[in-house]
């Protein structure tokens, strides 16, 4: 894995590209880890994750579950660990620059907004290996991009190409490979522009519609709203827009 910093954002690169960045208990580690330690620095606004190489992830390392039995993974509460990324504050950028499958589907839709090259695949095999989706593709995959497809991708394990993950509306944006990379730091750079307090806010308000009711989520997206209007920032970005200038937001 590779860690760097932009101007606003953090770069985390899975980095096993011989086994096509599958992933293993040490990439659960250092990732979560990374992903924690960009989340705490007061610099950082946004993160962007991508792969190395011809894959994003090509899933859970078949190498390393092979010999997994049950009671190991049920003590372990195996690969649970992932759930510490869904526990970061800043946006997450999933900038999917190949195969995309299984655990690395899983990976991408723990992430907050999906960017994906032409050359991206998307999948959840794991039905051809006598298995099920065991990091979020069952229930992730099903609420992004509903019943229908999720059966069809879970069922026959079958590959989805970009265009389609963007026709299904698991994907936000496509652009040329060569721009992948660009196009999610583009997209840091905007978010690292606002207020960090109300994109957490805005992040958490969606989650939240995936999580309860309507009702539930509209009260919680408001009550957020009233929050928002105690931050510094509130005060800012109105001011500089009634006094048509830039607002420069301070993260209070
Ligand atoms: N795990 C381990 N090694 C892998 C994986 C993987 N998921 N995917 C690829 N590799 C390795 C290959 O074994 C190969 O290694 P070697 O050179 O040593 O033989 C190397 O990467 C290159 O792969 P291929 O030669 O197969 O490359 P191809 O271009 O021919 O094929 C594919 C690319 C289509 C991506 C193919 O590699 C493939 O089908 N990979 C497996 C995809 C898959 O089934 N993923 C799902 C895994 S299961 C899972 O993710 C469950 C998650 C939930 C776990 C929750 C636990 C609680």
């Amino acid at each position: 894995m590779l860690v760097e910093k932009g101007e606003g954002y953090g770069i985390i690169t899975l980095n096993r590209p011989k086994a096509l960045n599958a992933l293993n208990l040490q990439v659960l580690t250092d990732v979560t880890a990374a992903a924690a330690q960009l989340d705490a620095d007061p610099e950082v606004s946004a993160i962007i994750i991508t792969g190395a190489d011809r894959a994003f992830a090509a899933g859970a390392d078949i190498k390393e579950m092979q010999s997994l039995d049950f009671a190991t993974a049920y003590k372990a509460d195996w690969f649970a660990g992932w759930t510490r990324l869904s526990e970061v504050r800043v946006p997450i950028i999933a900038a999917v620059n190949g195969f995309a499958l299984g655990g690395g589907c899983e990976l991408a839709m723990m992430c907050d907004i999906l960017v994906a090259s032409t050359k991206a695949k998307f999948g959840q095999p794991e039905i051809n290996l006598g298995v099920l989706p065991g990091m979020g593709g069952s229930q992730r995959l099903t609420r992004a991009i509903g019943k229908a497809k999720a059966m069809d991708l879970c069922l026959t394990g079958r590959m989805i190409g970009a265009e389609e993950a963007e026709r299904s509306g698991l994907v936000a944006r496509v652009v040329e490979h060569e721009q992948l990379l660009d196009e999610a730091k583009e997209i840091a750079a905007t978010i690292a522009s606002k207020s960090q307090i109300a994109s957490a806010m805005v992040k958490e308000a969606i989650d939240v519609a995936f999580e309860t009711t309507l009702e539930q989520g509209l009260r919680y997206e408001r009550r957020l709203f009233h929050a928002s209007l105690a931050t510094n920032d509130q005060s800012e970005g109105m001011a500089a827009f009634v006094e048509k200038r830039e607002p420069g937001f301070t993260h209070t």
